[in-house]
């Protein structure tokens, strides 16, 4: 097992009550040591190593890796030597499971889809469960596995970079635009792993792709860009198994969007402040500055994926009162943005919300946006989220 977040934690408790011997490697054994979570595995036998200490591969049948870990991790390119098979966590979980699963994939919009998608089947009497990338990895449910649910998977690039069984009913890809460009030497490389969800199907035809992401592929339905492609990709994978349009229309009235998507979270003095914190890449910031009415004061910032900001430039222009960053991308944004924008930098979140609700006074809306990810700060993206919520209702 190399890497023991969520995914190799879920993976490692079903192999060791399964009786095989589970090693599992992560950089961050000393910490991970401590949780009662991991406690509980190392009670059950699970040997854990950091990434310094030597391993022996003599006596290791299967290496399977966290979507976090790179093909190019030295430790998996050492298990490929030894003639050991490297496969990812969802692939691994497939292999043993006989659901009927659909998939979807886009750089945003996916955890909506999936769980769009699994509350049209189950509101249409469907027993449906949204699992992957959506915060449930997909071997915790081995657990509790029953063979008449319908899986909805979210699918991220590095979980299909892996994939390889043909497991999917259906699928579906978003979009597909710059993100984690710092994993991916190029954006064809990123585009290559969304699209193998295409060799993961079991029938070719039912095969959804939006207008946007069709100039990647060529195959498959093209959704139409007139109406929301996440609604449509929803109906689109939900109709595979009998659900009317007439049953998806009534259930998308009762359908709550996820949290940290342009979430309204309060009016103080006059500024209506929004959390975005899912706005993880370039194109998400886009999407919500379009959404919004100006004028904006955004928060933007934390760890660099290496794609471009200045894509931000045309549409902010009118919109934007300033941009407020934090964290470690500041830097890189100040030199990308400050000559065509206005532009202030901050080191936290809480000091760049502090000059957000001055720049804000006369009117302005608030938005955190961040268009990077949350880990030079935050444990991901909900922790950023919850903190803005927190910090924001607290303001006087
Ligand atoms: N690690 C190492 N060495 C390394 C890199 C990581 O040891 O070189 C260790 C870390 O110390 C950590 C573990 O690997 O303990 C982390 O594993 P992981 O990054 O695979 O994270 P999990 O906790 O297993 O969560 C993963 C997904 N995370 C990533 O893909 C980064 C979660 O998606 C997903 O919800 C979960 O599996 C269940 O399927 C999050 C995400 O950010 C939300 N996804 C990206 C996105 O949506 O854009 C892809």
């Amino acid at each position: 097992m190399i890497g023991l977040g969520i995914s190799g934690q879920a993976a490692a408790a079903w192999l060791l009550s399964q009786g095989f011997f589970v090693f599992a490697v992560d950089k961050k054994a000393k910490d991970l040591r401590a949780l009662p979570s991991v406690i509980s595995l190392l009670e059950k036998g699970l040997i854990l190593y950091s990434e310094e200490e030597p391993i022996s591969f003599a006596s290791i049948s299967l290496a399977l890796i966290s979507p976090g870990i790179s093909l190019r991790h030295p430790l998996v390119q050492q298990a490929l030597v030894h003639g050991i098979e490297v496969i990812g966590e969802v692939e691994f979980a497939l292999r043993h499971l006989r659901n009927r699963c659909v998939g979807i994939t886009g750089t945003n919009g996916k955890t909506t889809t999936t769980l769009l998608t699994a509350h049209l089947l189950q509101s249409s009497g469907l027993a449906a469960r949204a699992l992957g990338n959506v915060g449930f990895p997909l071997s915790s449910y081995l657990f509790e596995a029953r063979d008449d649910e319908i899986l909805v998977l979210e699918l991220s690039s590095f979980q299909l970079e892996t994939m390889q069984t043909r497991s999917l009913l259906g699928a579906a890809i978003l979009n597909i635009t710059p993100d984690h460009l710092d994993r991916y030497d190029s954006m064809q490389q990123y585009v290559d792993a969304k699209m193998r969800i295409a060799s993961c199907l079991i029938n070719e035809e039912n095969f959804f792709v939006s207008s946007q992401a069709y100039s990647w592929t060529k195959k498959g339905h093209i959704l139409d860009a007139s109406s929301s492609e996440n609604v449509q990709a929803a109906f689109r994978l939900s109709s595979l198994f009998g659900v009317t349009s007439s049953e998806c229309t009534r259930a998308l009235s009762t359908f709550k969007k996820p949290p940290h998507r342009i979430e309204w979270v309060a009016e103080k003095r006059g500024s209506v402040y929004y959390n975005d914190s899912k706005a993880t890449n370039v194109e998400a910031v886009l999407h919500a500055v379009n959404s919004l009415p100006g004028p904006l004061v955004i928060l933007i910032g934390g760890l660099d994926k290496g794609a471009p900001y200045t894509p931000w430039i045309a549409s902010f222009r009118d919109k934007v009162k300033m941009l407020v960053a934090f964290g470690q991308a500041a830097f890189t944004m100040e030199s990308q943005l400050a000559s065509s924008l206005p532009f202030c930098r901050a080191a936290t979140l809480a000091e760049a919300l502090q000059l957000a609700s001055k720049y804000a006074e006369g009117g302005a809306s608030v938005l955190l946006s961040p268009g990077c990810s949350s880990y030079d700060q935050f444990r991901n993206y909900e922790h950023r989220g919850d903190e803005f919520k927190r910090l924001v209702r607290e303001m006087v």
